[in-house]
């Protein structure tokens, strides 16, 4: 097929016209910084480092059950999600993943999907499994649960689907499996909620079984959705105890749009990164429900007080492994490598806000019981204007100044129209 790259000559070229103005941003707030003990090249390394996972159903549009708007020129090949992965990294250099769905996306010719991703520079970040739809020439349905089900031959199905990914996933280079069930019931009385979660553990422990020792396995909560009365594994509580019977290599994955109204997910953050236990973390943000919108376009100072936990978590607690970053967002009515880049600064923007934080000031004033002071030491990182650390971090990986105004400039959306036709369609949710 047709393949869509943006080299970095051509970045740099078009860089040129805003590079005296962000020298002088830059060099303004590094000053600034470095005045107040802020080691400026530190937090340039770590955005640089920071790379997450952009999954392969957010490439298309959308939508809602009440329609799809599909947007022109989206990616109709496991070739096209990847080519669209590379766009986004060549300008934000932040993109250097792919989490896939399967059977959305089973590769073809695997050495090929493989050297493909490669020369964009990206790896396959975890894989997914789909127990919540009927795969076509399926034996058995999922219509009442899959995991959870009371038919052990359903439950086998799945186990065996889940098994099937991880060797997928393996052929890939994948090192983990991320588990979402959509089980659970609409009514009361429809299940025997203890029966159910019963089925469910037993059935990660026999895909956990199955899984290799330098992989790690996901297990995603959501308190309701598509199952409006009951969710098996409704809530992080659920998931830690699950992932704790499976054993080392399970973990639990945080979405932030899994969680009740004014949840207190930075605590939930921290509390299992003590415990060793945060694998995964699906970014995106939300008004009402698991809206999937962009990444800090709702809540950004909730963002901002997570990214300190992971922060301090990742510096503090050597039990808990780096955790997998991935978007999971749906563009309903935007441009999704826009609304992609979109988010992808929202969250370096969280994480270099968050590196600001003087943390033995915030401690000492935690000691003093200076709550006035605790609160200034936070406000005074989220208010400052991160983003000429973020476009310095990508000035030196070779990415753009500004991915979006390049993504426009280059016209790329209309060269992926171009290239695959108006009526192109992702598959997915
Ligand atoms: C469903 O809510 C969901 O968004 C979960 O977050 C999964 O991660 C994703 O779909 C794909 O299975
Ligand atoms: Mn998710
Ligand atoms: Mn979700």
């Amino acid at each position: 097929g047709i393949i869509m790259r943006i080299d970095k000559d051509r970045i740099q070229d078009k860089n040129q016209k805003d590079l005296k103005s962000h020298q002088e941003s830059f060099d303004f707030l590094s000053n600034r910084l470095e005045k107040n003990n802020c080691n400026v090249n530190d937090i340039i390394d770590k955005l640089s480092k920071f790379q997450v996972a952009i999954p392969s159903w957010a490439l298309g549009a959308g939508g809602t059950r009440f329609g799809r708007f599909s947007f022109q020129g989206e990616p109709s090949t496991l070739e096209q999600k990847i080519d669209d992965v590379g766009i986004l990294h060549a300008l934000t250099q932040t993109a250097g993943a792919i989490s896939l769905h399967i059977p959305w996306d089973v590769p073809q010719d695997y050495e090929a999907i493989k050297q493909l991703a490669v020369s964009h520079n990206i790896i396959f970040d975890a894989v997914n499994s789909n127990t919540f739809q009927d795969q076509k020439n399926a034996e058995k349905s999922y219509r009442f649960g899959s995991l959870s089900n009371r038919e052990k031959t359903i439950r086998e199905q799945a186990v065996q689907h889940n098994i099937d990914v991880i060797n997928i996933g393996r052929k890939l280079g994948s090192k983990s499996l991320t588990v979402w069930l959509a089980d659970g019931s609409n009514f009361p009385g429809q299940n025997n909620f203890q029966n159910a979660l019963q089925h469910t553990q037993d059935s990660l422990k026999n895909i956990y079984g199955a899984l290799p020792d330098d992989w790690k396995m996901f297990i995603e909560y959501k308190p309701y959705e598509p199952n409006f009365y009951s969710t098996v594994i409704q809530d992080w509580g659920t998931s830690f105890m699950l992932a704790n019977e499976c054993g080392e290599k399970a973990y639990t994955l945080v979405d932030l749009g899994h969680h009740l109204p004014n949840s207190n997910i930075e605590q939930i953050v921290a509390t299992l990164m003590l415990k060793g236990k945060l694998g995964g973390f699906h970014f995106n943000d939300s008004k009402y429900g698991d809206d999937d919108i962009t990444v800090g376009s709702i809540k950004p100072y909730t963002l901002f007080l997570i990214f300190n936990e992971l922060v301090y978590g990742m510096n503090n607690n050597p039990q808990n492994p780096y955790p997998a970053w991935m978007i999971d967002a749906s563009h309903n009515i935007k441009d999704p490598l826009e609304d992609l880049i979109q988010s992808l600064e929202a969250i370096q923007e969280a994480y270099a806000k968050a590196l600001l934080i003087d943390q033995a000031q915030l401690r000492a004033a935690q000691i003093e019981n200076d709550v006035v002071r605790c609160q200034e030491i936070l406000q005074n990182a989220y208010r400052t204007d991160v983003r000429p650390l973020l476009q310095q971090a990508r000035l030196t990986t070779g990415g753009a100044l500004s991915p979006l105004h390049i993504y426009r400039s280059l016209k790329v959306r209309e060269n992926l129209i171009t290239a695959r036709g108006v009526n192109s369609k992702a598959v997915g949710l």
